[in-house]
């Protein structure tokens, strides 16, 4: 079982994508374990993007991810991490096929909605960054066994 951290950024929010992008993944057979609305800050903001840190684009995402609120959601299943990273799609909306998140409702590489962790490790790091122990709940679902072994 994995957990997984999904960023619904600040064009996803203030295109009222928040709902859509939930259902999906509930949809899907993930669990919700964790969920706010927040505005990051600058000091949020770069240790989330520290690896990108060298990177031309770094002062923009800084930038983009502080601009709006966001909504952070902890989601918990098998392979969580690259299931969430599979019905999102490549980085760049552009290359994105229909039917993924960035496919479905985004151009712009800059503006492109959603973020999820990349690995286990990443995602544990960076639930860490964005959620306290207290708010990651850890809850039985009723059914869960009709959509994987349990
Ligand atoms: P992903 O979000 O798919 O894991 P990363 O971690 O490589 O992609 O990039 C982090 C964020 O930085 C992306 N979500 C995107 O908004 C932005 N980004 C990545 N590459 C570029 C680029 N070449 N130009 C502008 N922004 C970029």
């Amino acid at each position: 079982m994995e957990r997984t951290l999904v960023l619904v950024k600040p064009d996803g929010v203030q295109r009222a994508l928040v709902g859509e992008i939930l259902a999906r993944f509930e949809r899907r057979g993930l669990q919700l374990v964790g969920l706010k609305l927040l505005a990051v800050d600058r000091q949020l903001a770069e240790r989330h993007y520290a690896e990108h840190r060298e990177r031309p684009f770094f002062e923009a995402v800084i930038q983009f991810i502080t601009s709006s609120p966001v909504v952070a959601m902890a989601w918990e299943g098998p392979n969580a991490v690259g299931l969430v990273r599979t019905m999102m799609g490549p980085t760049n909306p552009a290359n994105a096929p229909s039917g993924t998140i960035r496919g479905d409702f985004g151009i712009d590489i800059g503006q492109n909605i959603i973020h999820g962790s990349d690995s286990p490790l990443r995602a544990q790091e960076e639930l860490a960054l964005f959620f306290s122990e207290a708010e990651l709940v850890s809850w039985e679902r009723s059914g869960s066994d009709w959509i994987h072994p349990v």
